[in-house]
């Protein structure tokens, strides 16, 4: 048995470095691992795990080991938890000021995911050379009076590569950003010779087009790994509690000790909260604040969502098997037209 490294994931292939430095792709024996049931996809870039190997080139994963950490989203299409990637050091950011435009709330929104794992977050903001406009640097002096590192540079040019480099020396941070950001022209001047696939944002939509379609872990000079990811459009932040929420935004968890209704309070809009006090003092961001809300009311919208509907799932459930219990016999199948029974369900998706 071999310990390996997880440097990409489909759904049912991985492949893995193996600890004796051989490259294997892998299968899963019994098609699944315990431990991750009900997640979308099970391993992940960057996950440890156990591999017996079978013919050359390829083996099997018998087992998982614990993950200090991972780094994921809800998908929303596979209604699951996804890692994206695991075990990492620290979560980049990268954006760009200009095509595709510069998007805070992403930001804000990868910022919050990676204060949930206590890692530490930066901005790499890739395509200097196309200009920083004022409103973005407003934005980046924030963002660096929050405490995160924000790098400026350019990958086409090849500047201020170096604060990166330093930055990621020795250790495993994952690329997140929205597509066509440069991700992958970034892990190109980082690790030359490696040569990422990187493709020219759509002009159509002044958004990238997917070039990376899964994620996956580069290993440079130094035991420096990145894990690029593909573009993320949408980033639904389930895996966090409503109430862990305010705890992820550094400035509004500095001001909640100051909050005289105590740690129950959501900060959004009770009588007598003083968040709102601070972003009218200008302690917290107003356009942060902003994130804050829309994140938490998409989470609460979603518990309200649970509970006026679990007891109605609870009754779909069983009234479908009581239908397919009964459609089994002949005489009820004949006696009811069946042709307007397709699809009540899909509402509640
Ligand atoms: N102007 C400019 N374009 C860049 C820079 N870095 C990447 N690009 C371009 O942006 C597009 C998307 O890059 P890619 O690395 O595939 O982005 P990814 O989707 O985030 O991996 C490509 O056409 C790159 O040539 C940069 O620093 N400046
Ligand atoms: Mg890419």
């Amino acid at each position: 048995m071999l310990k390996g490294l997880v440097l990409s994931a489909t759904l049912n292939t991985f492949k893995v470095l193996c600890d004796d430095g051989e490259t294997r792709l892998c299968s899963i024996r019994g098609k699944r691992i315990k431990s991750l049931a009900g997640t979308y996809n099970c391993l992940a870039s960057g996950d440890i795990v156990d591999i017996c190997p079978t013919d050359s080139g390829k083996g099997l994963v018998e087992g998982l080991c614990n993950r200090r950490n991972s780094f994921g989203r809800y998908n929303e299409k596979g209604k699951a938890e996804q890692a994206i990637a695991a075990n990492v050091d620290q979560v980049c950011c990268v954006s760009s000021p200009s095509l595709p435009p510069f998007r805070p709330r992403f930001i804000d929104r990868v910022a919050a995911l990676a204060e949930y794992s206590s890692l530490p977050f930066a901005i790499i903001l890739n395509k200097c050379d196309l200009g920083i406009p004022e409103e973005v640097e407003d934005r980046l002096a924030g963002y660096e009076k929050l405490g995160y590192r924000v790098f400026r540079v350019s990958a086409a040019q090849n500047e201020g590569i170096d604060g990166v480099r330093h930055y990621i020396k020795g250790k495993l941070s994952v690329f997140a950003g929205q597509s066509g950001v440069g991700k992958s022209s970034l892990v190109n001047v980082l690790f030359p010779g490696l040569e990422r696939r990187t493709q020219d944002v759509s002009v159509k939509y002044n958004r990238g087009k997917h070039t990376t379609t899964m994620s996956e872990l580069l290993i440079g000079p130094d035991d420096t790994r990145i894990i690029d990811t593909p573009g993320i459009r949408r980033l639904a932040l389930r895996s966090i509690p409503a109430d862990s929420l305010s705890s992820c935004f550094p400035e509004i968890l500095a001001q909640s000790e100051f909050c005289a209704l105590g740690s129950k309070c959501s900060h959004s809009g009770e009588e007598g909260c003083s968040i709102i006090g601070a972003v009218e003092s200008g302690k917290i961001h107003p356009d942060r604040y902003e994130s804050y809300l829309r994140i938490l009311s998409e989470m609460e919208t979603l518990e309200a969502w649970k509970r006026t509907h679990e007891g109605s799932l609870e009754r779909e459930a069983v009234a479908r098997k009581e239908w397919a219990r009964r459609s089994k016999s002949k005489d009820f199948a004949r006696n009811h037209d069946m042709s307007d029974m397709d699809d009540g369900y899909s509402e509640y998706e």
